[in-house]
């Protein structure tokens, strides 16, 4: 279960010391965890104003309905909000939880239990990693590789090379070599109009020649069609594989929590397209509906490993079910 920077990533030993190599303290991870409850204010608050009034008072069939309504208002999925709720039920009619806040507890943790699905994490031993990143247009792609380079350097002292497959937009190249410069990290690009495949096939033998420790690889958004676009993130990944047989060696997709089901939608559709191993959920700031957190992982079963809350740097975090259920509710 991903808790920090050291929990998600799978690296050897430590990193330079001078480089903040010392584990999160229980003081900076308190910091943290006020900083998410913080971000997702919209959604603990129509949250917790329903729990209120339903767990800390008497129980009827009614409690369980209002209870359902809030979980799938705030995008748990009606499938996902019916088995948690009717476990909850279950243990409180058979008396084994008693209490509004006992029976808040047990809810965050059967939250959590559903937020959780396969390996969590990403290992980075392979010299360099090659992470992929893809997503529809608009979900976060660019600023998630461009935050995720810089926890990568900051947090554990790693080197990274951006490549821009975004070649469809000039725009595209333009931001993300700002991230790059802001991260302090490498950037490759190619020509005006380049071939996406192209460009992160020089941004992998730059990693390589280099010795860089992770390649990020961010691509288009948006084509032409849908097809193209899925055909396109296809061939990029054979072209990496021609260099790096088992790269990418993450294929991290970026989901829009605000776009609710929309969102999960086209998760499926890119996770039948393309191998995905991780989901970054993105904009858990900007909605009441953060709740798609914890049902997206069950759904597609595939985990979240990566969360975007805020349009900083430091907005990204890894996912921890068990603290992201916490902030969620209490
Ligand atoms: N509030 C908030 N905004 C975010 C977050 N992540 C990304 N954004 C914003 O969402 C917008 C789109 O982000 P991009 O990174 O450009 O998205 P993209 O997927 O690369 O978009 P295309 O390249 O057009 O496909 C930007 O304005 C970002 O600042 C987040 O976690 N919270
Ligand atoms: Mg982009």
């Amino acid at each position: 279960m991903a808790r920090d920077w050291r929990d998600l990533f799978i690296v050897d030993g430590a990193a330079p010391a001078d480089v903040g190599a010392a584990p999160e303290t229980e003081q900076r991870r308190g910091g943290m965890f006020r900083r998410l409850r913080e971000n997702l204010r919209k959604t603990r608050q129509a949250l917790s104003t329903e729990i209120q009034a339903t767990l800390f008072e008497d129980l009827s069939d009614e409690t369980w309905e209002r209870l359902e309504e809030a979980l799938i208002y705030a995008d748990v999925g009606a499938g996902t909000t019916a088995q948690v709720v009717s476990k909850l039920e279950h243990e409180a009619t058979s008396g084994e939880i008693t209490g509004g806040e006992a029976l808040t507890l047990r809810l965050t943790e059967l939250l959590a239990d559903i937020a959780r699905t396969g390996d969590d994490r990403i290992d980075l031993h392979p010299k360099p990693t090659v992470i992929l990143v893809a997503g529809v247009n608009g979900t976060g792609k660019t600023t998630t590789v461009g935050k995720l380079a810089w926890h990568l350097r900051k947090e554990l002292g790693l080197s990274v090379v951006l490549g821009a497959g975004d070649t469809f937009r000039a725009a595209g190249v333009e931001q993300l070599e700002l991230w790059a410069q802001r991260a302090g990290v490498a950037f490759v690009k190619g020509p005006p109009d380049s071939d996406p495949g192209a460009v992160a096939y020089d941004a992998i033998a730059t990693g390589i020649r280099d010795r860089a420790d992770v390649v990020i690889v961010d691509t288009a958004g948006r084509l032409h069609t849908q097809d193209d676009l899925m055909a396109e993130l296809a061939k990029v990944r054979r072209v990496i594989a021609k260099q790096i047989p088992e790269a990418p060696h993450e294929t991290l997709l970026t989901v829009d929590a605000t776009t609710g089901q929309n969102g999960l939608r086209q998760a499926r559709m890119f996770s039948e397209a393309v191998d995905v191993t991780g989901l970054v959920l993105t904009k858990l700031d900007g909605t009441a509906k953060g709740g798609i957190a914890l049902a997206i992982a069950h759904e597609l079963g595939i985990p979240v490993k990566l969360i975007g809350v805020g349009e900083q740097l430091e907005d990204l975090r890894p996912f921890d079910p068990a603290e992201f259920a916490r902030a969620l509710v209490t």
